[in-house]
């Protein structure tokens, strides 16, 4: 077993097998979630790589390779001046030879250009050069939903509802302008980086014509065809409900209602309305699917009735879903739930904050019995309900140390963490974080004055935290990580942040949302050993082969948790870290330089040079006196990812 990359400077050994952590790969099959902005330069030596607008002269560079579709092979790209990142659909002029088929190419720009709105695909532009058309969409980080549904197999009804309500605003949209989609299904559903929905692929779209107009041929994928358009009547708005209602039913209940082996058998079902709903539905959600799969297109509810029925009025949906809900059951207990808060308060009341409490020895097996049902209450919220197979899945917990097949693997997603301790002031979001660091970046290089030499550093920074060591297995994982005051940590790809306190005897356990549990190591939970044994397994792994990553003295573990890592992400030139302290690191690969962000009133940024050196300046002393052109370039560098994490 093996880990994807690494950092530091590794020890010297034959044990050690450097991997560029560029993996440049021209496929992003199985290759895990983008690595956003990857214009590495030797990336940028390959000509063939180069986009070139013939008529407005920007390029862009050809990233790895999204997946096929139609007439196109879709890759990232991304505009080489600003970092900009798309998916970009590209058609060989030779697929589009036939006048047919360019009218048909052009059809869908010109509808597609003429959407604007927040849940469907943004189409940003087109041109095209002697070789191909390209197609400038919106990149959506988390694929589709499609690929949720192949992790997932079944989703919960809050989650379903959540995603309905998407695809139905975007497709209301569609409606009052008179287009028909034509091919709704989990895979035409992208889901960004904010786990947005966006409806997308304009291929089979049609204006909506009089009924006596309406064009007969058969256009949509198999299962989600209604009766009527295989009867050759024509698609009309409720065809669009009708494929819907299968969607719906392939996510709540894990597979489309009228797949069969055989499609002719598939035809005859849904012509006859063949299909069965499981008993664990709810009786809301069976009501709905029975209402919306109905023979008669009329019969069928509008999207408007769909949002007032029951299933959508009496439910719960969640106004955000977790990333770590791409690949497992996530907790969606809806707040305020005063049960599991108590919960929370009771734990944190039993082990503290500051895990000082001795906990006698006779006491230890009822705690750890208690603490059991506290993480399967609080983890599982739906243990109890119609999703056995599901919260079985969380309850039996952490992956184990075995190695698994490449099929078995969690796909890789860039975990994000929202927040990890209730209510407190250093509860920000990710993204509240990156937007004052930025702002407060943005000012300093805007004003620098050109300089030659950096400012005096600070004598004694105090106190500063920062990330010495990392082990990148997220190919398996997730991120392991230590801090200069020696905790180890994971961030599991699920979201999951797991930390051993310095001394190694308190294990920090983070949810993906807001709950924090501690627990002595002599009483972690049954369902926690799996992924302490791989926190174990990362803390070994960067004793033994990595060393800390600059001159920058530790500090003991101060009193309460220690910060998260909430974001990391990889680009061409740097590993990218944003701690819950706000803290944000950079590390370039090449040469192990480092910029660390931290403090808010006055930011410090510390550069670890190539020497190892570390050295602590104010942002405004910076700002007032200038920098040398290394860690100005650096610094432009930190505000180029931060700009891109933002989207600003
Ligand atoms: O329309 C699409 N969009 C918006 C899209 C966005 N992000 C299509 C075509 C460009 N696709 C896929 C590509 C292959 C099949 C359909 C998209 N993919 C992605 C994406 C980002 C990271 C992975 N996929």
């Amino acid at each position: 077993m093996e880990p994807a990359a690494f950092c530091s400077q590794p020890l010297a050994g034959p044990a050690l097998r450097v991997r560029a952590p560029d993996r440049d790969s021209d496929t992003g099959a199985g290759a895990g979630e983008p690595q956003r902005g990857r214009l590495g330069a030797d990336r940028l030596l390959d000509p063939t790589r180069l986009i070139r607008d013939p008529q407005s002269g920007r390029t862009y560079y050809r990233g790895r390779l999204l997946g096929k579709g139609g007439f196109a092979r879709c890759y990232e790209v991304t505009d080489t001046c600003n970092g900009q990142v798309y998916a970009v659909k590209v058609i060989p002029q030779s697929r589009v030879a036939k006048p047919h088929q360019r009218e048909k190419i052009l059809q869908e720009i010109d509808l597609h250009r003429s959407l604007h709105h927040r849940h469907i695909v943004r189409f940003s532009h087109h041109f095209e050069d002697e070789g191909s058309i390209y197609i400038f969409l919106e990149y959506c980080s988390r694929k589709s939903l499609a690929h949720i549904w192949k992790a997932r197999h079944t989703l919960l009804e809050p989650e379903v509802r959540y995603y309905l309500r998407q695809v139905i605003a975007g497709l209301r949209y569609l409606h009052q302008r008179g287009v028909l989609h034509r091919d709704l299904k989990l895979g035409n559903f992208f889901i960004t980086e904010n786990m947005e929905l966006k409806l997308g692929d304009f291929g089979l779209a049609a204006r909506l014509e009089p009924q006596d107009q309406r064009k007969k041929t058969i256009c949509g994928t198999p299962n989600y065809l209604a009766p009527e358009v295989l009867l050759r009547q024509g698609h009309s708005p409720k065809s669009d409900v009708w494929s819907l209602g299968c969607v719906m039913y392939t996510l709540l209940c894990g597979n489309p209602p009228f797949e069969m082996a055989d499609l002719k058998e598939t035809y005859r079902c849904i012509k006859q309305v063949r299909y069965t709903l499981p008993a664990n539905l709810s009786a809301s959600a069976r009501h709905l699917l029975d209402a919306i799969l109905r023979p008669v297109p009329q019969d069928r509810p509008s999207l408007e009735e769909i949002l007032q029925h029951e299933f959508f009025t009496k439910g719960y949906t969640p106004s955000q879903l977790p990333p770590c809900s791409c690949i497992t059951v996530p907790d969606l207990t809806p707040p305020p739930n005063p049960v599991q808060s108590f919960f929370t308060k009771v734990t944190k009341s039993l082990f503290g904050c500051k895990h000082k409490s001795k906990i006698a020895p006779q006491e230890q097996d009822n705690l750890s019995r208690l603490v059991s049902d506290l993480m399967l209450s609080s983890i599982c919220p739906q243990s109890n309900s119609k999703e056995p197979k599901q919260a079985q899945e969380e309850a039996d917990g952490p992956p184990s140390l075995t190695e698994t097949a490449p099929e078995e693997r969690l796909p890789r997603s860039l975990p994000i963490m929202g927040s990890s301790c209730e209510g407190s002031e250093e509860c920000l979001t990710a993204a509240a974080l990156m937007e004052s660091t930025l702002c407060a970046l943005r000012n300093c290089l805007a004003f620098m004055p050109p300089a030659v030499q950096n400012p005096a550093p600070l004598a004694s920074p105090e106190h500063l935290l920062w990330v010495s060591k990392w082990v990148d297995y997220s190919n398996k994982y997730g991120f392991g990580y230590q801090l200069s005051s020696r905790q180890v940590a994971v961030l599991f790809n699920d979201g999951i942040h797991m930390a051993l306190s310095s001394n190694r005897k308190i294990l920090h356990y983070n949810t993906t949302n807001t709950k924090h549990f501690s627990f002595p190591v002599e009483v972690v939970p049954q369902q926690l050993l799996g992924r302490l044994g791989v926190l174990r397994y990362f803390a070994s792994y960067m004793d033994q082969n990595l060393m800390k990553g600059g001159d920058l003295p530790s500090l003991d573990e101060a009193d309460g948790p220690a910060p998260l890592l909430l974001q990391w992400f990889k680009s061409d030139q740097a590993l990218f870290l944003l701690l819950s302290d706000g803290t944000v690191q950079v590390n370039f690969y090449t040469d192990h330089t480092k910029v660390i962000l931290s403090g808010w009133e006055p930011l410090l940024i510390t550069y670890v040079a190539q020497d190892r050196r570390a050295r602590t300046y104010k942002a405004s002393d910076l700002q007032r006196l200038g920098c040398r052109p290394e860690l100005r370039y650096r610094l432009g560098y930190v505000l180029r990812l931060l700009r891109q994490r933002s989207g600003t």
